[in-house]
C-alpha cells in the first residue's frame, strides 16, 4: 500500500473566525516514560500510576495548549469526569470512552496544574500571542 501525507493547515480566516477559545500551540509526540512519569507526578502514590504511565507514552499524543477565559474549567467540562461511565453524554469522555484506564483525553485540572503542564509540555518559544479580531465580540 502506498500511503500518503498531506499537509492541512487553518489560514487565519479560519483561525480568527473559527472558535471561542484560541489554539496557542499543538504538536504530536510520543512521550517517553519518564516524561509521563514527570507529567503524571501527583499521582506517583496511586495504585494505577505506572499503568497510567505507561498507556500515556505507547503511541502519539496530540498535545495542545489552548487559551481564553474560564478555558481550564470549560475544558474540563468538556472532557467529562475521570471514569468515562460517569462522564454524562455530550462529554467527550462521555461519548468516545467506556473505561477509565482508556479514557482518551487529558486536561488540566486547575491554574497551577495548567502552567505546570504547559512548561512540562511547550517551550515557551513555541507558542503563539496574538490577538483574535472577534475578541471584542466574545468578551464585551
Ligand atoms: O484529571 P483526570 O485525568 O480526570 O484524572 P486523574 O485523577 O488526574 O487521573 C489521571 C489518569 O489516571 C486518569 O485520566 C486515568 C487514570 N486513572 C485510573 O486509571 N484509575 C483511576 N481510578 C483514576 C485515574
Ligand atoms: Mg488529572
Amino acid at each position: 500500500k502506498k500511503m500518503e501525507h498531506t499537509f492541512i493547515a487553518i489560514k487565519p480566516d479560519g483561525v480568527q473566525r473559527g472558535l471561542e477559545f484560541k489554539l496557542v500551540g499543538i504538536k504530536v509526540v510520543v512521550p517517553s516514560k519518564d516524561f509521563v512519569q514527570k507529567h503524571y507526578h501527583d499521582l506517583k502514590e496511586r495504585p494505577f500510576f505506572n499503568g497510567s504511565c505507561d498507556f500515556l507514552s505507547s503511541g502519539p499524543v496530540i498535545a495542545m495548549v489552548w487559551e481564553g477565559e474560564g478555558v481550564i474549567r470549560y475544558g474540563r467540562k468538556l472532557i467529562g469526569a475521570t471514569d468515562p461511565q460517569k462522564s454524562e453524554p455530550g462529554t467527550i469522555r462521555g461519548d468516545l470512552a467506556v473505561v477509565v484506564g482508556r479514557n482518551i483525553i487529558h486536561g488540566s485540572d486547575g491554574p497551577v496544574t495548567a502552567k505546570d503542564e504547559i512548561n512540562l509540555w511547550f517551550k515557551p518559544q513555541k507558542l503563539v500571542s496574538y490577538t483574535n479580531n472577534a475578541e471584542k465580540w466574545i468578551y464585551g
